[in-house]
């Protein structure tokens, strides 16, 4: 068992240079099959028909509440093809549901012991988190022959710190396929480019946020086209966790085959050293959520992070906070028509590199 949870050194470095990493065989077949069939449960006890999300009468505001409230409690989404002309169930219920979401990690007692077992928490801590939460979890089925695409997106647009902080973790349930609608990622695409071309032209590696506003949820730019040629399908076997950097690009396309591809995603943000965005959809407060492990193991694990900079996300923390910190004292009004800006980046850059490469060594020394 021993290196399921902490990634091995060869696990980890491929995180850092892809955006992502799959453990084989993560959760045990008691795991799998002890989160199937709560689901199963769940979804014998949801009402289809007296489901809110039903209502004709003002649609908009009934499906945006029902999708701000599943923040706390755990909701049923459908496919968008479940529903014939008529506008009633093409298939029975358990066959038209798209997701789960978006508490079971904390409401359901299945979903929650695997969430944050010792496991996960050995996990996130060889990423480098301090005290990390779990923000949000989801059942995904992509059903056959309906089950939806997933655009391409980061997670950090949805689940947004200030650095970015945020991992998914994704767990295959049943194995996962081309034909059925696995995974597709964009190896490294979770570092924009060059490091210090970012700097100098503010680029990071987040293309763009899902805001929340008066009127509703919406992105604050539009998706840029990626090449589908530069996608690699993930086929895993079910029981296999899928690590996915928060800046990583990923999608998935549409089953159309007749098997369904059921995984359970959850993901993590820190909540040392960074802030919440009151922005995000979800509008919780995750310094009051549970910390994804014991409370004890976190405690002491203050004391064990100071091995951090062997880490690369460390890195990517600090390196964030530096690009977060010369944007606001050089950009102040978004403008880089003038040459000061640049000098006075290249400055800040280099006073920053020789801050992080000080507490770098200062660590390492303890
Ligand atoms: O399961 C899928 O198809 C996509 C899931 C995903 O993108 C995520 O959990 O972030």
């Amino acid at each position: 068992m021993g290196l399921i949870g902490k990634m091995s050194a060869d696990n980890l470095n491929f995180f850092n240079s892809q955006g992502y990493v799959v453990i084989e065989s993560f959760a045990s077949d008691e795991e799998m099959e002890a989160m199937r069939t709560q689901m199963d449960h769940l979804l014998q006890g949801f009402d289809s028909s007296s489901s809110s999300i039903f209502s004709t009468k003002n649609q908009q505001k009934v499906t945006d509440d029902y999708f701000y409230e599943s923040a706390e409690k755990i909701s049923f989404f459908f496919e968008e093809k479940a529903f014939g002309d008529d506008g009633n169930l093409k298939q029975p219920k358990e066959l038209s549901i798209n997701k789960v979401g978006h508490a079971l990690h904390e409401i359901d007692p299945v979903f929650k012991k695997v969430s944050s077992s010792e496991k996960v928490s050995d996990l996130l801590h060889s990423l480098g988190y301090k005290r990390p939460v779990i923000i949000q979890s989801m059942y995904i089925f992509k059903q056959p022959g309906i089950g939806g695409e997933v655009v391409p997106h980061q997670d950090n647009s949805f689940l947004y710190t200030e650095p970015t902080t945020c991992t998914g973790l994704w767990l295959a349930l049943e194995d996962a396929t081309i034909t059925n609608g696995c995974l597709w990622v964009i190896p490294g695409s979770h570092k924009s480019s060059f490091p210090p071309l970012c700097i100098l032209l503010f680029i990071d590696g987040l293309v763009r946020r899902f805001l929340r506003g008066e009127e509703g949820v919406y992105f604050d730019r539009p998706s840029p086209s990626y090449d589908e040629k530069d996608f690699v399908p993930v086929e895993v076997k079910a029981g296999s966790l899928v690590v996915i950097h928060g800046d990583l690009i990923h999608q998935s396309f549409e089953n159309q085959s007749s098997k369904s591809r059921h995984a359970y995603s959850w993901h993590v943000v820190d909540t040392d050293g960074c802030k919440w965005a009151q922005e995000n959809w979800m509008q919780v407060e995750p310094s009051d959520i549970m910390l994804a492990g014991s409370e004890e193991k976190w405690n002491q694990s203050l004391f064990m992070c100071l091995d951090l900079p062997k880490n690369q996300s460390y890195k990517r923390l600090l390196y964030a906070s530096q690009v977060k910190f010369v944007n606001a004292w050089v950009q102040p009004n978004n403008s880089c028509s003038s040459l000061w800006p640049l000098v006075a980046r290249l400055y800040l850059f280099s006073f920053l590199q020789q801050k992080l490469l000080a507490c770098t060594s200062n660590s390492e020394k303890l």
